[in-house]
């Protein structure tokens, strides 16, 4: 066993910890939430009504209690996106239901049981869009209220030790996959050939790959090269880049420099600076790399949805400079290591750090005196406010800007579009938890998930 194995072991004592207290916050939540409203019905064997409201992204209440003789839910889109109901258990699914836009579903005599309750539409199911239909014979059947006491058997409310015990199962048994293996690597840096006239060539293809997100959860994603996030391009100040860009997407692109000083026509925005990038296409992008410079390349077409499918790479010139005011701290010169967390939370990969989702992120490792630098990228569509456990860090550079005043940070709220540089030196040692601390992304009743990962500290 390595060291870091048993590091990782004795992280799970912390997963315990963090398991009652995520008991703790789920009780509350269901107290609150707890009783659907029922109404209409009209008595004499026609089915209850029972509201549902959609939001973004929730569904209210998120246990639905419904008789096993059957209900109509009456579901209504109260968000800005279009929403979907659908229990996969039951093979019981709504049309898509667009926003302000309400819908009848009828779920028919049903076994009593809870049953899983998700929003199927991209990415929402991650952002914490999931519910339980509650199945039993105690629910009112006759157009009365189902109350606000929790009636049925099996809802969290009515935690017994048994289920609590089985609660802590799962989350234990998660939290031991971490760190698993998947399919499709990524992190690595893009290769490039020197031109006979002097440019620094990169070829980029914009292609579907199946790529595994956590175990078991493989997805077609939109990738540049076959990773998520895409290789690295990494260039100095002065160097000529020239990107051959290939389409083998069914769909248009363009190829965007996110932070990257280009000429407007390199600008890759369709179809103002150049016309789209059709399928089977290819298009030629030129410039002088003119840095320090911490960017992304990524979908500048029908963006909001090849973004997050994970058409995203970091795109770095030069390197971010320590500033002297951690220097006179004690802080070396350059940092041990440097890396990429890039955040994403819609399409087809979910919420994840680097294309992957716990327990299929990847843990770093730094010694006691040792710094790594992280930069932050966020490709998603949410906020995502990062936090180490230990040790603090100092945010070094906003958008690849060095700061002269480094500013010190333990949670980082990362906005979409947003690279921070955050500067880590390793004090104590041990297996310190890293997560998005909006909870909904780092964590559900069967355990840690999604944006959390570990930074490994050796002495
Ligand atoms: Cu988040």
């Amino acid at each position: 066993m390595s060291k870091d194995d048993r590091s990782v072991l004795s992280w799970l004592a912390f997963v315990a910890a963090l398991a009652a207290l995520c008991v703790a916050i789920l009780g509350l939540n269901n107290d609150s939430s707890s009783g659907g409203s029922a109404e209409g019905g009209g008595g004499g064997g026609a089915l209850p009504t029972i509201n549902v409201t959609m939001k973004d992204f929730s569904f209210e209440p998120a246990n639905i209690e419904i008789p096993t003789g059957g209900a109509i839910l009456h579901l209504m889109n109260g968000g800005a996106a279009v929403h979907n109901f659908q229990v996969a258990e039951l093979g019981i699914k709504s049309i898509d239901i667009a926003a302000g836009v309400s819908y009848d579903l009828t779920i028919p005599a049903t076994p009593a049981g809870t049953y899983r309750v998700v929003c199927p539409q991209p990415g929402h199911e991650g952002a914490g869009m999931v519910g339980s239909l509650v199945v039993s014979d105690t629910a009112s059947s006759g157009g009365e209220s189902a109350g606000g006491e929790t009636t049925g058997g099996g809802t969290e409310m009515e935690m017994t030790a048994q289920s609590n015990a089985d609660m802590d199962a799962r989350m234990l048994a998660a939290a031991q996959l971490y760190p698993a293996k998947t399919l499709g690597t990524n992190g690595s840096m893009a290769e490039y050939t020197m031109s006979a006239d002097g440019y620094k060539e990169f070829v980029v293809e914009a292609k579907i790959v199946d790529w595994e997100v956590e175990p078991g959860k493989i997805v077609k994603a939109w990738t540049y090269n076959g990773e998520v996030p895409a290789p690295e391009i990494h260039v100095t100040s002065g160097d000529l880049v020239r990107i051959i860009f290939k389409n083998a997407l069914p769909q248009s692109t363009s190829l965007h420099f996110h932070g990257i000083r280009v000429p407007n026509v390199m600008d890759g925005v369709d179809p103002y600076t150049e016309a789209p990038t059709t399928p089977g296409g290819e298009h030629i992008y030129e410039f002088e790399a003119k840095g320090p410079s911490v960017g992304i390349y990524h979908s500048h077409h029908n963006a909001q949805e090849q973004i997050p499918n994970g058409m995203f790479g970091a795109f770095t010139i030069d390197e971010m400079p320590v500033p002297q005011k951690l220097i006179d701290k004690g802080y070396p010169e350059k940092p041990t290591k440097t890396m990429n967390m890039v955040l994403n939370d819609a399409g087809v990969i979910g919420l994840s750090l680097n294309g992957k989702s716990f327990p299929a992120t990847e843990p770093y490792t730094i010694r006691v005196g040792e710094t790594i630098m992280v930069h932050y990228m966020n490709e998603g569509l949410l906020v995502h406010p990062m936090h180490l456990h230990q040790p603090m860090g100092w945010v070094v550079a906003k958008d690849g800007v060095p700061l002269d005043e480094p500013m010190p940070t333990d949670t980082i709220l990362v906005a979409p579009g947003e690279r921070y540089t955050v500067l880590y030196m390793g004090t104590d040692p041990g297996v310190w938890a890293w997560h998005c601390h909006i909870l909904t992304h780092a964590e559900t009743a069967d355990g840690m998930r999604y944006m959390v990962t570990a930074l490994i500290v050796e002495r």
